[in-house]
């Protein structure tokens, strides 16, 4: 079995490397020349556990080769970037019809082309189809065409990829079931089949699901400050209850996923509500979080503070929709000088700096990014390089009791009690 990847980006690359390492003979597909040539070379992108060994064994079995160009092969797999148009609200798909272009030429009679990307309902049918049809093949009968959203998380990508249960929805039953028996070759998770547009609606339903329970969380967190209750605490307390389960509050939702996807539902609808509000609700958390800061440094003249964590999340080195940003931009409006560190990430908007240089003459930490490495800070070795001794924690990790013992003020986001 010959696959094509097209896109080699935190899905498309895993995929690609699995598919490799399970005896498929697969060429991953970028335009950009600089990842193609690193991936030959076995050298990773991107930060992502467990991935660096499994590209190594992909790469010296000779079964994944990177190119610039797609070439004829039995499967196409498409997981190329889309992007929100952030002032329409709408999903950017010239990624995806770019894609569709480049494999219609290659497309052969028995071939199946399988969408990773996550796309508003309807695309395969409305865009894809059209598009690969000018090969003059038809679909269904000459071409094979399918939906099978990915659902694992980034910093466990590859087990949950195998392990994780997956949907397939094709756009006719033959198709569904080509890109099952594709799939089985490594992934243990049970398979469940639906048609093409239900599947591209169940990715979309999966990540604002949980994009409103962050929303609920945060929301809670901003009355519980006002009623002087610890948010943390009472949701662990609710959560053992046997039918619910509320996750936690923060600065705001980033990542390329649950902060974009809730838009693709709402595009195209005049019937989302609660969609848009959560959105509005997680993007707002930033505000909340200055609001904290502000209170904090009243009467500071001139404060400088340093933003602890600029990753969309604990322990990984991806930037991507981070509130860090909204953050810092918000921060400097008010006239502060800003200070950034982070251990993982490498590229960012803002200069990441070591940690000595961050911390030095702070007035403020604020714990932007859980990162177990700030779990584990010692606050005897920033108190004595800072300017003001007050942290700002937006995701309930440090040591508060230990903080104040070394004479800092600390304020924990949701935490009405301090
Ligand atoms: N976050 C909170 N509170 C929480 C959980 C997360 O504020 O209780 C924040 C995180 O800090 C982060 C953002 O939400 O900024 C998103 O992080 P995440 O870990 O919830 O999700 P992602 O974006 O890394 O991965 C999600 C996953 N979707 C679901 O769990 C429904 C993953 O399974 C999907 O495969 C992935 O989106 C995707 O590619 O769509």
């Amino acid at each position: 079995m010959k696959i094509c990847v097209l896109g080699l980006g935190y899905i498309g690359l895993p995929a690609a490397t699995l598919f490799a390492t399970h005896g498929c003979e697969v060429v991953g597909v970028d335009i950009n020349k600089s990842i193609v040539e690193s991936i030959n070379r076995g050298m990773m992108p991107f930060d992502e556990r467990g991935l660096p060994e499994l590209l190594e064994r992909a790469i010296r079995s000779k079964n994944l080769v990177a190119k610039t160009e797609v070439e004829d092969a039995d499967a196409f797999i498409i997981a190329v970037p889309t992007p929100l148009d952030k002032e329409m609200k709408m999903a950017e798909l010239g990624y995806v019809k770019s894609a569709g272009e480049m494999i219609y030429p290659h497309l052969r009679k028995g071939n199946i082309v399988i969408l990773e990307s996550t796309v508003p309902p309807g695309t395969n049918e409305k865009l894809l189809i059209p598009i690969l049809k000018k090969s003059r093949l038809e679909v269904s009968t000459d071409f094979y065409l399918a939906h099978c959203p990915e659902r694992a998380i980034p910093g466990n990508t590859i087990y949950e990829m195998i392990h994780n249960d997956r949907i397939i929805g094709g756009v006719d039953k033959e198709s569904t079931a080509l890109a099952k028996s594709l799939y089985s070759c490594f992934v243990k998770g049970d398979f469940y089949l639906t048609n093409s547009t239900t599947a591209e609606f169940v990715k979309l339903m999966e990540n604002t699901f949980r994009d409103i329970n962050i929303a609920l969380a945060n929301e809670f967190a901003q009355i519980a400050e006002e009623c002087g209750v610890n948010s943390w605490d009472a949701i662990e307390l609710a959560n053992k209850h046997p039918r619910v389960n509320i996750l936690k509050p923060g600065p705001g939702v980033g990542g390329h996923c649950i902060a974009i996807d809730p838009w693709f539902l709402t595009e195209n609808s005049t019937r989302c509500r609660v969609v848009s509000l959560a959105r509005e609700i997680n993007d707002s958390m930033p505000n909340h979080v200055l609001r904290i800061v502000k209170e904090m440094l009243n009467g500071v003249d001139n404060p400088t503070i340093t933003v602890f964590g600029v990753a969309y999340k604990g322990d990984v080195d991806d930037a991507r929709e981070t509130p860090a940003l909204k953050f810092i931009r918000l921060a400097e409006n008010e006239g502060y000088e800003v200070k950034v560190y982070d251990p993982h990430v490498k590229k960012f908007k803002y200069e990441i700096l070591g940690f000595e240089d961050a911390v030095k003459d702070s007035d403020c930490i604020v714990l932007i990014t859980d990162h177990t490495q700030f779990k584990e800070t010692n606050p005897k070795e920033m108190a004595y390089l800072m300017r003001n001794k007050n942290a700002v924690d937006t995701r309930n990790v440090l040591d508060v009791g230990r903080w104040k013992e070394t004479g800092f003020n600390v304020k924990v986001l949701g935490d009405g009690r301090c």
